[in-house]
């Protein structure tokens, strides 16, 4: 019962920090640039009331007219595809957003950049904001949250290069610690019994493509199960200004056992019944 109250409290509080937030959202530009050729951007933010998929209130496509040799836009997996020139997402959303990069033509020789200018980092003080090419996603370059800065990433220089996308970067607003699910907006840079009961309450939830991803979903596969509870289990009361390792003794406790009860349920021997 206890459980909860607490539980309720928290979403009270979060749909609170969503009206409040709404106004607030995180707001990036990213540049398909060039110091040869006229530049291409597109916008990328985290707005409270904003859907997942494509929502006409928040999303714009691009509108066609594009006259320079490069072009940037969000790919976009659920309504007409390729044309994002604005996307945006939920505040809560930890959906990495795939930019194409494409030359509209055939470049002969052009230098090239990848660039991410923060204009509002509002919302993201609990993310990290990350950027890969999908072709290279172990290579993560991270992202200056700073109002105003510009993330500059080199790209091999376009050499005979054809008319077509060729490279897609994903940038993501990722938790700083992956249980923290809950808080006041999005989450609190804490990891507590707060985002444990939004876990319970939202416990075997499935969401379906195009539909936001419940806030639970920590790993984005559409089902809160285990693998979420292994999420705030392993981050078990970190905080964001506290050194990672001085919080994690209390959870592995739990931690294990709770993984050892799994174990166990799988070598028990049947009991015999009387
Ligand atoms: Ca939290
Ligand atoms: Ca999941």
């Amino acid at each position: 019962m206890k459980g909860k109250k607490l539980n309720l409290m928290g979403r009270v509080l979060m749909g609170v920090g969503a009206i409040v937030g709404s106004a607030d959202a995180g707001e990036m530009e990213v540049y398909n640039y060039s110091d040869d050729l006229i530049n291409a951007s597109v916008v990328i933010k985290n707005i409270a009331e904003a859907n997942e998929g494509f929502d006409e209130s928040y999303d714009f496509h691009y509108n066609g007219g594009n006259p320079n040799k490069l072009h940037a836009y969000v790919l976009n997996n659920n309504s007409d595809p390729n044309t994002l020139s604005l996307d945006s997402r939920g505040f809560w959303s930890i959906s990495g957003f795939d930019v194409a990069l494409k030359a509209n033509e055939f470049i002969a020789s052009a230098n090239n950049k990848l660039v991410i200018h923060m204009l509002d980092n509002s919302g993201y003080e609990n993310r990290n904001i990350i950027a890969y090419n999908t072709k290279s996603p172990e290579i993560i370059y991270p992202v200056d949250k700073t109002n105003g800065a510009m993330t500059w990433i080199d790209l091999p220089d376009l050499v005979n290069q054809p008319a077509g996308v060729y490279d897609i970067w994903r940038v993501t607003p990722e938790r700083k610690l992956a249980g923290d699910i809950s808080g006041p907006s999005s989450s609190d840079g804490k990891v507590d019994i707060c985002d444990l009961a939004t876990l319970t309450e939202e416990w075997l939830c499935r969401s379906n493509p195009g539909e936001n991803y419940f806030v639970s979903d920590t790993n984005l596969d559409r089902v809160t199960n285990l693998k979420d509870f292994v999420s705030i289990a392993d981050t078990w009361l970190m905080d964001d200004s506290a050194p990672a390792s001085a919080s994690e003794s209390t959870m592995d406790a739990l931690t294990g056992s709770y993984k050892e009860a799994l174990v166990n349920e799988h070598d028990k021997k049947p009991k015999k019944s009387k």
